[in-house]
Protein backbone atom coordinates (compact mmCIF):
# COMPACT_ATOMS: atom_id res chain seq x y z
CA UNK A 1 0.00 0.00 0.00
CA UNK A 2 1.35 3.39 -0.88
CA UNK A 3 1.78 6.33 1.48
CA UNK A 4 1.43 10.15 1.82
CA UNK A 5 2.60 11.85 4.45
CA UNK A 6 0.84 15.39 4.95
CA UNK A 7 1.31 18.29 7.47
CA UNK A 8 -0.37 20.98 8.61
CA UNK A 9 0.65 23.79 10.64
CA UNK A 10 -0.82 25.50 14.37
CA UNK A 11 -2.29 28.82 13.85
CA UNK A 12 -0.44 32.03 14.06
CA UNK A 13 0.33 35.66 13.92
CA UNK A 14 -3.05 35.72 16.33
CA UNK A 15 -5.16 33.28 14.55
CA UNK A 16 -7.34 30.99 16.25
CA UNK A 17 -7.52 28.49 13.38
CA UNK A 18 -5.26 27.42 10.65
CA UNK A 19 -6.67 26.41 7.01
CA UNK A 20 -4.32 23.70 6.76
CA UNK A 21 -4.69 22.42 10.46
CA UNK A 22 -8.51 22.38 9.63
CA UNK A 23 -8.59 20.30 6.62
CA UNK A 24 -5.67 17.80 7.84
CA UNK A 25 -8.69 16.57 10.43
CA UNK A 26 -10.81 16.63 7.56
CA UNK A 27 -9.23 14.23 5.22
CA UNK A 28 -9.90 10.30 5.03
CA UNK A 29 -7.33 8.40 6.08
CA UNK A 30 -7.13 6.56 2.61
CA UNK A 31 -7.66 7.86 -0.74
CA UNK A 32 -8.18 5.43 -4.21
CA UNK A 33 -6.03 2.60 -1.64
CA UNK A 34 -3.18 4.90 -0.52
CA UNK A 35 -2.91 5.40 3.33
CA UNK A 36 -2.51 9.37 4.42
CA UNK A 37 -0.46 9.70 7.53
CA UNK A 38 -0.82 13.50 8.97
CA UNK A 39 1.53 15.48 10.98
CA UNK A 40 0.59 18.97 12.93
CA UNK A 41 3.32 20.95 13.23
CA UNK A 42 4.46 23.71 14.86
CA UNK A 43 5.00 27.29 13.19
CA UNK A 44 8.47 27.65 14.59
CA UNK A 45 11.49 28.03 12.69
CA UNK A 46 13.76 25.36 15.00
CA UNK A 47 10.74 22.82 15.62
CA UNK A 48 8.96 22.31 12.48
CA UNK A 49 11.28 20.75 9.86
CA UNK A 50 12.67 18.61 12.38
CA UNK A 51 9.12 17.61 13.14
CA UNK A 52 8.56 16.86 9.55
CA UNK A 53 11.63 15.23 8.71
CA UNK A 54 11.14 13.02 11.85
CA UNK A 55 7.63 12.06 10.30
CA UNK A 56 9.21 11.74 7.37
CA UNK A 57 11.49 8.55 8.90
CA UNK A 58 8.66 7.30 11.06
CA UNK A 59 6.05 6.93 7.87
CA UNK A 60 8.43 6.68 4.93
CA UNK A 61 5.70 7.91 2.55
CA UNK A 62 6.13 7.92 -1.21
CA UNK A 63 4.86 11.91 -1.21
CA UNK A 64 5.06 14.19 0.88
CA UNK A 65 2.56 16.86 0.78
CA UNK A 66 2.86 19.94 3.22
CA UNK A 67 -0.10 22.12 3.93
CA UNK A 68 -0.30 25.91 5.28
CA UNK A 69 -2.38 29.04 5.36
CA UNK A 70 -1.72 32.38 2.66
CA UNK A 71 -3.91 34.95 4.08
CA UNK A 72 -4.96 36.66 1.33
CA UNK A 73 -4.56 34.40 -1.29
CA UNK A 74 -7.76 33.86 -3.24
CA UNK A 75 -7.60 30.42 -4.07
CA UNK A 76 -5.77 27.33 -3.54
CA UNK A 77 -2.02 27.82 -4.59
CA UNK A 78 0.67 24.85 -5.74
CA UNK A 79 3.83 26.05 -4.69
CA UNK A 80 6.51 25.17 -7.91
CA UNK A 81 9.56 26.37 -5.51
CA UNK A 82 10.95 26.33 -1.99
CA UNK A 83 14.21 28.59 -1.49
CA UNK A 84 17.25 28.71 0.53
CA UNK A 85 16.25 31.82 2.57
CA UNK A 86 14.51 32.36 5.96
CA UNK A 87 13.55 36.55 5.78
CA UNK A 88 10.31 37.47 7.73
CA UNK A 89 9.55 40.48 9.93
CA UNK A 90 6.89 38.26 11.90
CA UNK A 91 7.90 36.46 14.30
CA UNK A 92 7.80 32.74 14.91
CA UNK A 93 5.30 31.07 17.71
CA UNK A 94 8.72 30.95 19.76
CA UNK A 95 8.89 34.79 19.35
CA UNK A 96 12.09 34.18 16.81
CA UNK A 97 12.42 36.48 13.84
CA UNK A 98 14.92 35.54 10.81
CA UNK A 99 16.28 38.22 8.56
CA UNK A 100 18.79 37.48 4.93
CA UNK A 101 19.49 34.20 6.27
CA UNK A 102 20.31 31.24 4.18
CA UNK A 103 18.90 27.86 5.43
CA UNK A 104 21.54 26.02 4.17
CA UNK A 105 24.64 27.42 2.96
CA UNK A 106 25.85 25.28 0.69
CA UNK A 107 22.80 24.11 -0.77
CA UNK A 108 21.44 25.68 -3.89
CA UNK A 109 19.00 29.13 -3.89
CA UNK A 110 15.86 26.99 -4.23
CA UNK A 111 14.14 23.83 -5.16
CA UNK A 112 11.39 22.69 -7.59
CA UNK A 113 9.06 20.63 -6.16
CA UNK A 114 8.64 17.07 -7.15
CA UNK A 115 5.14 16.35 -7.05
CA UNK A 116 3.07 16.01 -10.26
CA UNK A 117 1.37 20.04 -9.95
CA UNK A 118 0.77 20.01 -12.90
CA UNK A 119 -1.64 17.19 -12.68
CA UNK A 120 -2.96 18.20 -9.24
CA UNK A 121 -3.69 21.55 -10.31
CA UNK A 122 -6.09 20.54 -13.33
CA UNK A 123 -7.96 17.69 -11.16
CA UNK A 124 -8.58 20.64 -8.72
CA UNK A 125 -9.41 23.09 -12.16
CA UNK A 126 -11.79 20.16 -13.49
CA UNK A 127 -13.55 20.41 -9.70
CA UNK A 128 -13.88 24.33 -10.67
CA UNK A 129 -11.83 25.17 -7.21
CA UNK A 130 -9.85 28.73 -7.34
CA UNK A 131 -6.59 27.40 -7.57
CA UNK A 132 -2.94 28.25 -9.06
CA UNK A 133 0.81 28.21 -9.48
CA UNK A 134 2.59 29.97 -7.38
CA UNK A 135 6.28 30.74 -7.64
CA UNK A 136 6.85 32.10 -4.14
CA UNK A 137 6.04 30.59 -0.99
CA UNK A 138 7.29 33.68 0.76
CA UNK A 139 10.36 33.29 3.28
CA UNK A 140 9.06 32.20 6.56
CA UNK A 141 8.16 28.81 8.24
CA UNK A 142 6.24 27.62 5.29
CA UNK A 143 8.71 27.92 2.51
CA UNK A 144 11.60 27.16 5.65
CA UNK A 145 9.88 23.35 5.79
CA UNK A 146 9.42 22.86 2.37
CA UNK A 147 13.03 23.79 1.78
CA UNK A 148 14.21 21.30 4.15
CA UNK A 149 12.15 18.86 3.33
CA UNK A 150 13.11 19.00 -0.50
CA UNK A 151 17.07 19.82 0.55
CA UNK A 152 16.65 16.53 2.45
CA UNK A 153 15.11 14.29 -0.11
CA UNK A 154 17.09 15.77 -3.46
CA UNK A 155 20.23 15.09 -1.05
CA UNK A 156 19.74 11.55 -0.10
CA UNK A 157 18.49 10.78 -3.34
CA UNK A 158 15.13 9.46 -2.16
CA UNK A 159 12.54 8.71 -4.89
CA UNK A 160 9.74 10.49 -2.61
CA UNK A 161 7.79 13.13 -4.27
CA UNK A 162 7.38 16.63 -2.26
CA UNK A 163 6.14 19.84 -2.36
CA UNK A 164 3.73 22.25 -0.55
CA UNK A 165 0.40 23.46 -1.07
CA UNK A 166 -0.81 27.60 0.33
CA UNK A 167 -4.49 27.70 1.32
CA UNK A 168 -6.27 30.87 1.55
CA UNK A 169 -7.97 32.13 4.83
CA UNK A 170 -11.31 30.44 6.40
CA UNK A 171 -14.49 32.98 6.27
CA UNK A 172 -14.43 32.81 10.31
CA UNK A 173 -10.84 34.80 9.67
CA UNK A 174 -11.82 37.26 7.66
CA UNK A 175 -15.00 38.07 9.84
CA UNK A 176 -15.43 42.32 9.94
CA UNK A 177 -12.16 42.88 7.28
CA UNK A 178 -13.15 44.00 4.41
CA UNK A 179 -11.90 42.79 0.61
CA UNK A 180 -9.82 39.82 1.98
CA UNK A 181 -10.78 36.52 0.41
CA UNK A 182 -11.48 33.22 1.47
CA UNK A 183 -12.93 30.28 1.70
CA UNK A 184 -15.08 27.17 2.68
CA UNK A 185 -12.95 24.86 4.01
CA UNK A 186 -15.76 21.97 2.44
CA UNK A 187 -14.26 23.40 -1.16
CA UNK A 188 -11.03 23.43 0.08
CA UNK A 189 -10.96 19.95 1.30
CA UNK A 190 -12.49 19.04 -1.74
CA UNK A 191 -9.56 20.48 -3.68
CA UNK A 192 -7.41 18.77 -1.74
CA UNK A 193 -9.20 15.42 -2.24
CA UNK A 194 -9.02 16.22 -6.14
CA UNK A 195 -5.17 17.14 -5.79
CA UNK A 196 -4.67 13.94 -3.63
CA UNK A 197 -6.32 11.98 -6.43
CA UNK A 198 -4.45 13.41 -9.14
CA UNK A 199 -1.51 12.26 -7.07
CA UNK A 200 -2.32 8.53 -6.02
CA UNK A 201 -2.39 8.15 -10.02
CA UNK A 202 1.08 8.77 -9.93
CA UNK A 203 1.90 6.76 -6.97
CA UNK A 204 -0.34 3.86 -8.01
CA UNK A 205 1.37 3.57 -11.59
CA UNK A 206 3.31 0.63 -12.47
CA UNK A 207 1.43 -1.50 -9.23
CA UNK A 208 -0.33 -4.42 -10.26
N1 LIG B 1 1.65 29.78 6.98
C1 LIG B 1 2.89 30.47 7.24
C2 LIG B 1 3.53 29.67 8.36
C3 LIG B 1 2.54 28.68 8.81
C4 LIG B 1 1.42 28.77 7.88
O1 LIG B 1 0.40 28.06 7.90
C5 LIG B 1 3.75 30.65 6.00
O2 LIG B 1 3.20 30.78 4.89
O3 LIG B 1 4.98 30.65 6.10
Amino acid sequence: MKKILLTGFEPFGGEKINPSEAVLELLPDTICGVQLFKERLPVTYRESSALALNALHMFAPDAVVMLGQAGGRNGITLERLAINLDHAKAADNAGETRMNALIHPDAPAAYFATLPIDAMLEAMHACSIPCSMSISAGAFICNHVSFEMLHHLYRTGATVLGGFIHLPYLPEQVEGKQDVPCMEVSIMLQGIVAALTALTRVLNKGDV
